[in-house]
């Protein structure tokens, strides 16, 4: 739906490499509509909890410490079929195997690097939305609305 939300994230290596622009811009220019922002330097206890389906993974301990290492930019982005076309946009989960176009397939190398998160459900990505904006999102009409869609 055209209200579907995703969580999209710049990770610590994604900041300090000042792709923080980049990333926005992807999001902006494809036509989807930022409605929460912010840059957070997470604990380690918050960001178990963004990533507990992983908890138990030989990776996730230096995943909590890459993660917890600076801040991230943390946004949600709302439109058409806005959780399954993030993913696009960002590439596979190894950027080896993300296509060049794709945010990973073109800045990045190696999977524990791979500079931004996005959910992976619109269920997901609900649960992720009210972890990192428990003061929730903002609500406005975007006026190249009728030019974005039919
Ligand atoms: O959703 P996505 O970020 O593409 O991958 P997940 O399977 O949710 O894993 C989260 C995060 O963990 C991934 O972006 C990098 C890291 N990771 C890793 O370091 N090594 C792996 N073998 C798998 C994932
Ligand atoms: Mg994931």
């Amino acid at each position: 739906s055209v209200k579907e939300r995703t969580y999209i994230m710049v990770k610590p290596d994604g900041v300090q490499r000042n792709l923080v622009g980049e990333i926005i811009g992807r999001f902006e220019k494809r036509g989807f509509k930022l409605t929460a922002l912010k840059l957070v330097h997470a604990s380690p206890e918050h960001l178990e909890k963004h990533y507990a389906d992983l908890a138990g993974k030989p990776f996730f301990p230096g995943l909590i410490k890459y993660m917890a290492s600076g801040p991230v930019v943390a946004m949600v982005w709302e439109g058409l079929d806005a959780v399954k076309t993030g993913r696009v946009m960002l590439g596979a989960t190894n950027p080896l195997q993300s296509p060049v176009g794709s945010i990973r397939g073109d800045f990045a190398l190696a999977v524990g690097r791979n500079i931004c998160h996005g959910s992976d459900s619109v269920e997901n990505a609900e649960k992720e939305i009210k972890l990192w904006f428990p003061e929730g999102t903002i609500q406005y009409s975007l006026a190249q609305e009728s030019m974005i869609y039919e």
